[in-house]
């Protein structure tokens, strides 16, 4: 079933005509409206009364997530604050950063793109859809659920997490499709397995599964343990939220259908900013065609894939392959994104630590960990006597003020990043240096890459 069978199977040239039409007027809107876009539009020469759409969108420059902190919180706006009727932020940040706004018709259009996500990965009017993506500032949980109930499926908005309620709710309410972040999925199948709850004693046929990477293997691992047929759906919340991509559960395996007649995709160098040939690897970009709170060109998403037209038959948009992983050093911990210069900016106001940490991230089962090692102080160090040690477990029982400086920093990363992080002091010197004394901040260990 094609949710929006005439735009979904617009043909190529017609579909490239609206894009056109609709990458004209969003300048011009933008043009009328944003300062930061004037700006943008001057340097590159662009003006909209001679601006021809899509052969012309090279000439402006990227827009990047620091344009969003530079602009923070409504900066980027371009319509009143009275007329913005719900206000998200991006995952991993918390208030400062990412602020994204989104009038009532720009809802409708994120409805609309998730309805047709869903019903692509097969979902029907009349089933019930288990929701396990979080709610709240995040994109991810109410973006599903008006997509939804949009399509007509019945939603349980169950949020992340607690999985013996999820494992409940999956017995009694019977949904047919579950949506969650692919890890969590693996979790829910392996508690299954545990607890000796058959696949059959419940009622699943479908996973959509997104906001992190995954790989075929864990889609095998997912189909097997919930007898479901598990599909990718993308998004990010600067462009939109979940929705702007997603695979069709009948064409598994050959990549996400971009909703192009919302989303103009390309696929630049990392380092040229050039556009690659298509279906090369490259950063992928995207540009807003009829956003009306937040309209945003160009936006540099840091993710690494490729986009081609692989002729299906069933629609007419682009696809993109999976994300391969990221042009920056962001991690995605459980879903939610993580740069770890936000380790970096709490150190920077602890005086007990130094400047010399590393963020070491793990696959423990399917769920992702993390841990920072910081070294202490030199100072404090001193102050315990201890400025030559290794820092073991005898000297974290001897002191009572690390264990407490262990105990706040844990803290301040929880209340600050929002994950949950294990903290280990070590001391000076501990950590290993690099030729020129330097540090290598980030080791990623998880097997996914
Ligand atoms: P979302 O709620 O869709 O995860 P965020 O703005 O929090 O939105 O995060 C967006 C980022 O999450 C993307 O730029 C990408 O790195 C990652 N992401 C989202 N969906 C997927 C997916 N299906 N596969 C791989 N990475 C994804
Ligand atoms: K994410």
């Amino acid at each position: 079933m094609l949710f929006n069978p005439e735009i979904e199977q617009m043909p190529l040239p017609q579909l490239r005509a609206l894009q056109n039409d609709r990458l004209k007027e969003q300048v011009a809107y933008l043009h009328a409206r944003v300062p930061f876009y004037q700006r943008k539009f001057a340097e590159a020469g662009i003006d909209p009364a001679t601006f021809r759409g899509l052969e012309d969108l090279t000439k402006l420059g990227f827009t990047k997530k620091t344009d969003f902190r530079d602009n923070y919180p409504f900066g980027l706006f371009a319509v009143p604050e009275a007329e913005v009727a719900r206000l998200h932020c991006s995952s991993g940040t918390t208030g400062k950063a990412t602020v994204v706004g989104y009038t009532a018709g720009d809802l409708d259009i994120f409805a609309e793109v998730v309805a047709r996500s869903l019903a692509a990965a097969g979902c029907r009017p009349g089933m019930k859809l288990q929701n396990a993506y979080g709610y709240g500032l995040f994109t991810g949980g109410l973006g599903i659920h008006y997509g939804a109930e949009k399509l007509g499926l019945t939603v349980i908005p169950v949020s992340g997490g607690s999985t013996d309620r999820q494992l409940q709710l999956l017995q009694d309410f019977r949904p047919e499709i579950i949506c969650a972040i692919p890890s969590y999925a693996q979790v829910l199948a392996e508690e299954m397995q545990r607890r000796g709850i058959a696949p059959e004693a419940i009622n699943l046929q479908l996973a959509v599964l997104g906001a992190e990477p995954w790989t075929e293997a864990i889609r095998q691992q997912v189909q097997a343990g919930l007898h479901v047929a598990a599909t990718n759906i993308y998004g990010l919340s600067e462009i939109l939220g979940p929705g702007i991509s997603q695979e069709d559960v009948d064409e598994r395996g050959t990549g996400s259908y971009v909703w192009e007649d919302h989303f103009y995709p390309e696929v630049v160098d990392r380092l040229t900013g050039e556009p690659v040939a298509e279906g090369e690897l490259g950063v992928l970009v995207f540009s807003t065609l009829t956003k009306k709170a937040m309209p945003i060109l160009r936006y540099w998403t840091g993710d690494i894939t490729n986009i081609y037209y692989d002729h299906s038959v069933k629609r007419t948009h682009v696809k993109m392959g999976p994300i391969r992983g990221r042009a920056d050093d962001m991690l995605i911990i459980r879903g939610v994104n993580f740069f770890p210069t936000q380790v970096e900016d709490i150190i920077s106001n602890m005086a007990q630590v130094s400047p010399y940490y590393q963020v070491v991230a793990t696959r423990r089962g399917s769920l992702d960990e993390v841990e920072v090692n910081v070294e202490v102080a030199e100072s404090l160090l001193r102050e315990l006597g201890l400025a030559t040690a290794a820092l073991t477990a005898e000297h974290l029982q001897q002191h009572e003020c690390l264990r407490q400086l262990q105990g706040s920093f844990a803290k301040k990363i929880k209340d600050n990043i929002g994950l949950s992080m294990r903290v280990n002091l070590l001391g000076c010197g501990q950590l290993p240096r690099s030729e020129g004394g330097k540090l290598s901040r980030v080791k990623d260990l998880r097997e996914l890459k």
